[in-house]
């Protein structure tokens, strides 16, 4: 018993020394996005913003611009373990987030990993397709999502699209959420911009029922890594010390300022500003 409790007194300790360091280590399993908007590089931004340290673990690398995606190609479960692994027993890790996974065999390793490290919490932005609709998932991989990955999550955070394919045997979107609960996961976070709603409405869930409803002024464009930047923003927040609601509601008001000051770079979807430079005399 005490072969087996002693690591995990350690790891403890780790997770207490992580959220007082100055710049608390978050890692990040995503794909990578070549056009600089969603993906690990708005997971990076947007922790670095907050003054978070990003540890980088590449799942899958895709082929795409601002306006879609053309393909992806997982990184080799191997590969994705060893990456892992290695930051683990480095650095001390405060928080994990979860983006694109890639593969079947990469949703396994990494529930290998969580596992291992029962407690660290996990944000888990369950990337299934593209803003405009390409998947981004292998056949399989939803149920390796709902069987392995859901019961380890502290915070989901998908877009009612996500909820729908997650959550398939429940008829309403608060149902499926609910379904989502009964899953294992702690907190989930419903984004609603792809709902005809005049303003976007996030809904949060919690102990088997609705928690609480965030509104949002519709923005005039269409966003790409606005998920990836929520998600990034709620585990910098949780790396930072705060409470899941609270991490909750400060992670989204920064990311619609960032949608706010977005920009539009190439021919496609607007990006969010996530590091606005500073101003003079900052
Ligand atoms: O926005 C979801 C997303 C996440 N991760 C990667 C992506 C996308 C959308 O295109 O490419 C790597």
């Amino acid at each position: 018993m005490l072969e087996y409790n002693q690591p995990r007194l350690a790891h403890k300790l780790f997770i207490i020394t992580a959220m007082n360091s100055k710049h608390p280590v978050v890692l990040v399993f995503a794909g990578h996005d070549p056009s600089g908007g969603a993906g690990m590089q708005a997971d990076i931004e947007a922790l670095a913003s907050h003054g978070c340290h990003a540890t980088t673990v590449i799942t899958a690398l895709t082929v795409q611009d601002t306006r879609d995606v053309s393909g992806f190609t997982p990184v080799e479960a191997t590969h994705v373990i060893a990456q892992a692994r290695s930051i683990l027993e480095d650095m001390p890790v405060a928080v994990i987030k979860l983006g694109m996974l890639g593969s079947v065999e990469n949703a396994e390793v990494i529930h290998t990993i969580l596992a291992d490290y029962p407690d660290l919490p996990v944000v888990f932005d369950p990337v299934l397709a593209s803003g405009n609709g390409s998947r981004l998932i292998e056949p399989g991989l939803t149920e390796a999502i709902r069987s392995l990955l859901l019961p380890e999550t502290r915070i989901l955070t998908p877009n009612s699209l996500e909820v729908r394919e997650l959550a398939p045997g429940a008829d309403t979107l608060n149902a499926r959420a609910l379904a989502l609960l009964d899953q294992g996961v702690d907190y989930v976070l419903v984004t609603g911009s792809h709902e005809p709603s005049p303003e976007v409405i996030n809904r949060l869930y919690h102990d088997q029922r609705q928690l609480d409803s965030f509104s949002w002024e519709r923005l005039p464009h269409s966003y790409h890594g606005s998920g990836c930047t929520l998600a990034a923003a709620i585990a910098a927040q949780l790396a930072l010390g705060q409470e899941p609601v609270a991490a909750i509601r400060t992670a989204q008001a920064f990311t619609w300022q960032a949608l706010q000051r977005g920009y539009r770079p190439g021919l496609g979807q607007y990006l969010p500003d996530r590091c606005p430079p500073p101003r003079n005399g900052d």
